[in-house]
C-alpha cells in the first residue's frame, strides 16, 4: 500500500452498486480480500441487455449466485447480493442503506455504453431515465435513511468533452475571474462546464450537478471519479477459480476499444479502427482502476467538503498507436472503418491526473504492458476451452 495507507478494511461496509458489472465485480472480490463486508446490489439490467442485443462476453460468465458462492468456496468470504433496480424501487434501496448503513457506497450502477445511448431514441431515454433516477435515488435514499457513507462514483473523462483546446483538463474545477459591478475582480470555482459528445455521457454531467447540490445542501461526502476507457478484463482474484471470471466484452457497442484491438489480434482478424484512429482518450488498466479505488476509499471528504473530483486516467493516446503497437506485437493488420460515432478526431488531449500520480505507484502503459496482456487473452481463451471440452 502506499505510505500511510492500511488497505485494511476490516470492520467496514462497502456497498457495490452495479457489482455484477464489467468494474465492479472486480471491485467487490478486492474489498472482500481486503476485509470489508461486502453487499452487490444490481438489478441484471447488463445481462438483459446481452440477451436483447444477441451479444454474449467473449468467456461465459457464471450467475451472480454462481459467482458468490464460488467465491466462498475459494475464500471462506461471504458477499451478499440483492437484486434491486435503483432506479425504480427507492424504497427498497432507502431499507437496504437503514438497514446494511455502509460505510463506503461504490457507484457503478448506470447505463455505460456512449454508443448504446446513440443508436435509438428508445435506448438514449432509457439512458437517461436510468442513469439520472438512479443516482438521484441513491442520493436522497441516502439522506432519508440518515446513513454517511463515503459515496464514490464513477463519472468519465467524456463529461470534460475530449477536445482540451490548448487547456490541461483540471481535476472537476476551474478557477473563473470576472469583474463585479462594483469593478473590482472576483475570483470563484466552478464545476468544468462540460462538453459531452454522447448521450450516455451528458447523464455523467448531469450527475455531476446532483452530487454538487447534495455535498453543498445535505453535506454528504462524495468522490467522483472521472476515469478514462478501462483496458484488460481480469485481475488477480478473478483468476483464482473459472466461475470468477471478469465479463470480457468484445462487441461493438459495450466492447472498449483495447479489449476489441485483444480479441481481434487473437482471432487474428484485423484491428477495426474508426475513421482516421486519430481521436484521443485517457485510459487505465482495470488493476490500476482497483488501486485507485482502494485510495479513494482511504482518503474520504469530510462533512461539508465539496465533491472531490479526481482525473482517474493513467495514459493519454489515440487509437491508431495502440491498434499499430498491436498490430506490430502480432503481425495482424489494421482496416479503417467508416466511424459511425460522432466524435471529434485530431483531437488535443491534456488531463491533469496529479491525485493518480501522487498515490505513489507506477500505471501500467501499453508500451510495456500490451504483449503480456495478448498472451493472457490466448490462454484464458485456451484454458475456458478446455473447461468447455471437459464439462
Ligand atoms: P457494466 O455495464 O459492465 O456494469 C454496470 C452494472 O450496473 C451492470 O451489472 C448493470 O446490471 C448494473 N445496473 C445498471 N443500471 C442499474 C440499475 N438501475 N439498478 C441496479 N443495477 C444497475 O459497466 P462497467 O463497465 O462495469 O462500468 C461501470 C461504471 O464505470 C459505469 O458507470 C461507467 O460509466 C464507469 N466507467 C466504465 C469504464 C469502462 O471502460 N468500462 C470507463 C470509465 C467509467
Ligand atoms: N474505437 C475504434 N475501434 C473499435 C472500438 C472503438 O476505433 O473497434 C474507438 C472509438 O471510436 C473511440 C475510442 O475507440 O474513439 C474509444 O471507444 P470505446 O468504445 O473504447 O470507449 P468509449 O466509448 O469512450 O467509452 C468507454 C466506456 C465508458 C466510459 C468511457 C471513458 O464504455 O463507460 O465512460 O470509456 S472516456 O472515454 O474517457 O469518457
Amino acid at each position: 500500500p502506499p505510505p500511510g495507507l492500511s488497505e485494511d478494511f476490516s470492520g467496514r461496509t462497502v456497498l457495490v452498486l452495479g457489482g455484477d458489472g464489467f468494474c465492479g465485480w472486480p471491485t467487490a472480490l478486492r474489498f472482500s480480500t481486503l476485509g470489508a463486508k461486502v453487499s452487490i446490489l444490481d438489478n441484471g439490467a447488463r445481462r438483459r441487455i446481452d440477451k436483447d442485443l444477441g451479444t454474449t462476453p467473449l468467456l461465459p460468465i457464471c450467475s451472480l449466485p454462481e459467482r458468490l458462492a464460488a467465491w466462498q468456496e475459494q475464500t471462506g468470504r461471504t458477499i451478499r447480493s440483492h437484486e434491486i433496480d435503483l432506479a425504480t424501487d427507492p424504497k427498497a434501496l432507502r431499507i437496504l442503506l437503514a438497514e446494511t448503513r455502509p460505510d463506503i457506497i461504490i457507484h457503478f450502477a448506470e447505463q455505460r455504453s456512449a454508443p448504446y445511448s446513440m443508436m435509438s431514441p428508445e435506448a438514449g431515454r432509457y439512458t437517461v431515465d436510468n442513469n439520472l433516477r438512479a443516482t438521484h435515488n441513491l442520493l436522497a435514499a441516502i439522506v432519508e435513511a440518515g446513513c454517511d457513507p463515503h459515496l464514490i462514483h464513477l463519472g468519465s473523462l467524456g463529461v470534460y468533452g475530449y477536445r482540451s483546446a490548448g487547456l490541461r483538463l483540471p481535476e472537476g474545477y476551474l478557477s473563473v475571474r470576472a469583474f463585479g459591478t462594483d469593478g473590482r475582480e472576483a475570483e470563484k470555482e466552478v464545476l468544468f462546464p462540460g462538453e459531452p459528445d454522447s448521450i450516455y455521457h451528458m447523464t455523467k454531467s448531469l450527475d455531476q450537478q446532483l452530487f454538487a447540490f447534495y455535498a453543498r445542501f445535505h453535506g454528504l461526502r462524495i468522490t467522483d471519479l472521472h476515469q478514462g476507457v478501462v483496458w484488460c478484463t481480469q485481475t488477480k482474484e478473478t483468476r483464482t477459480d473459472a466461475r470468477l471470471v471478469n465479463r470480457f466484452d468484445h462487441d461493438r457497442l459495450y466492447g472498449t476499444v483495447v479489449n476489441r484491438f485483444m480479441c481481434q489480434a487473437v482471432a487474428q482478424r484485423p484491428l477495426t479502427v474508426f475513421g482516421s484512429g486519430t481521436q484521443r482518450r485517457g485510459f487505465i488498466h482495470i488493476c490500476d482502476m482497483l488501486r485507485c479505488l482502494v485510495f479513494a476509499a482511504e482518503t474520504p471528504p469530510r462533512n461539508g467538503d465539496r465533491v472531490r473530483v479526481v482525473n482517474q486516467v493513467a495514459e493519454i493516446c489515440c487509437v491508431l498507436h495502440i491498434a499499430e503497437i498491436i498490430a506490430k506485437l502480432t503481425g495482424v493488420p489494421i482496416v479503417f472503418v467508416d466511424n459511425e460515432r460522432r466524435e471529434p478526431e485530431g483531437n488535443e488531449l491534456d488531463v491533469d491526473n496529479s491525485t493518480l500520480r501522487g498515490i505513489g505507484f507506477t500505471p501500467q502503459c501499453f508500451d510495456t504492458g500490451l504483449a503480456e496482456e495478448i498472451a493472457d487473452v490466448k490462454k484464458l481463451l485456451r484454458s475456458n476451452l478446455q473447461r468447455v471440452a471437459a464439462s
